[in-house]
């Protein structure tokens, strides 16, 4: 993790609070509250995504909705060459997460699809985490600004938390969707792949 910037640091006799942007493979921007004892500051507290990272200007910005239960965006907005953010907005009416992961040609994306008890650490070995996030209120905007370009490559979105009508995980009643960064070279984003999963319902949003 490389912490980019402290912002908004207000300190009140022992205690303080820090917003700290911190990136792994996506800006987060996450409250410390810290505790002055014996002349050193401890952390009291921590708040992951209290706040939503800017995407730098330059950046092109691909609109995500998240909802019961899909990830809604157009996959052939994506660049070629993986220079964008995500606006995302949770317009549904329970909270989401957003998990990010590349996954390799000719994964199985509905592996992710299993009851709880059958998602093994082997599946999870099989992709490359680029990061996760949330889980996000109804209503809550976020951008999703990653630290550099994604590479080439095919990633899935993935809501892991549960439907409490049903008992089931979000991807598996359908919050799971893929898209495909080309090379940025190559020739267009090919969408067969798409209809295999929920991504059908995926729409341009305005
Ligand atoms: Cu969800």
């Amino acid at each position: 993790m490389t912490i980019r910037e402290f912002r908004s640091t207000e300190v009140a006799d022992s205690t303080a609070t820090s917003e700290v942007e911190s990136a792994n493979g996506v800006v987060t921007i996450d409250r410390f509250s810290l505790i002055s004892q014996d002349d050193s500051w401890l952390i009291d507290n921590l708040e992951f995504g209290v706040a939503s990272p800017d995407i730098p200007a330059g950046t092109p910005s691909v609109d995500l909705d998240l909802r019961e239960f899909a990830f809604v965006f157009d996959p052939n907005a994506i660049p070629a060459d993986g220079n964008f953010a995500f606006a995302a907005e949770n317009v549904g009416s329970q909270p989401h997460e957003l998990g990010l992961v590349m996954v390799p040609e000719g994964f199985d994306l509905q592996n992710f699809a299993r009851p709880e008890e059958e998602l093994s650490e082997e599946l999870f070995a099989q992709v490359e985490e680029v990061g996760f996030l949330g889980p996000f209120d109804p209503g809550t905007q976020t951008n999703v600004v990653f630290v550099e370009p994604l590479a080439p490559g095919r990633y899935a979105l993935l809501c892991f938390l549960e439907d409490p009508a049903t008992g089931q995980a979000h991807v598996q009643l359908g919050m799971l969707a893929e898209f495909i960064v080309p090379a940025a070279a190559g020739e267009a984003t090919p969408t067969e792949e798409a209809e295999e999963t929920p991504t059908e319902e995926a729409t341009p949003t305005e």
